[in-house]
């Protein structure tokens, strides 16, 4: 089976529903629809019954990144049941979780972010090494590790976190050292992890330049599902739009 088939990353594309999405066709989360940087909707479907949306904003690498990388993390599967595993297509480098936010505050929320990501320039990121969380030996969660400008993407996850509080949406987890990780799997009870994460660890795939954030909304369910609002450019790129 081919790395592709094995994720079933093109098949995926179709399965999420679309608020706003990439102009370009690229979008995983969601799919066709208008282009970046507009005021995004109030969608029925994401809203809770209190009209509270849960967001979290992220930059999605690329297919083949991910595809890499589920290649490598698909050969660990059969060694631990009990995980799992998150699908590759949602697979994302979150900046700041922001919780169950109400949509009122969307439209000042988008000029923030949009501002932010403005003042930061792209980001060139590789994903390499991987881990657990809380700990190796006590694992709910495992993560691959990113490789980047260290403090060119913590500057970044400041700017959004603090653009998110001044809009009303204060991430819950302000504060707190930003650890860059994409999550591919959790499992219930703490689980020894050690040696899947050391399986894992020397992993490295390609770089890539980020040159996007986007923001995004989960459902909550057996799995959680994400779907893209709005996505705009890192960088002077941006400027005068
Ligand atoms: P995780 O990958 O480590 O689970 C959507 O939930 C995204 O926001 C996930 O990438 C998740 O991180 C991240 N996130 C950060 N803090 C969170 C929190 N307190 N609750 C839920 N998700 C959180």
């Amino acid at each position: 089976m081919t790395a592709t088939a094995r994720t079933g990353l093109s098949c995926a594309r179709v399965e999420h529903t679309v608020l706003q999405s990439r102009g370009d066709g690229q979008g995983r989360l969601g799919q066709g629809g208008a282009g970046s940087g507009r005021a995004a909707p109030a969608p029925a479907a994401a809203a809770d019954t209190n009209g509270g949306m849960r967001l979290f904003v992220a930059i999605e690498p690329p297919d083949q990144v991910l595809t890499e990388l589920s290649a490598a993390a698909g050969r660990l599967r059969p060694a631990a049941a009990e995980l799992r595993w998150t699908r590759p297509q949602s697979w994302h480098l979150t900046l700041a979780f922001l919780g169950e936010v109400d949509e009122r505050v969307l439209p000042d929320l988008s000029i923030r972010l949009e501002r932010a990501a403005r003042r930061h320039p792209p980001q060139r990121l590789s994903i390499a090494g991987a881990g657990a969380f809380p700990s190796a030996t006590r694992g709910r969660v495992l993560w691959a590790g990113i490789r980047a400008d260290r403090q060119s993407l913590a500057a970044l996850a400041d700017s959004v976190a603090a653009g998110a509080r001044r809009s009303g949406a204060p991430p819950p987890d302000e504060g707190r050292r930003y650890h860059p990780h994409l999550t591919l799997a959790r499992c219930r009870e703490p689980t020894d992890l050690t040696e899947l994460a050391a399986d894992l660890a020397g992993f490295a795939g390609s770089t890539w330049t980020a040159s996007e954030i986007s923001l995004i909304t989960s459902y909550l369910g057996a799995e959680p599902r994400y779907t893209e609002l709005q996505r705009w450019p890192l960088g002077a790129g941006a400027r005068g739009q």
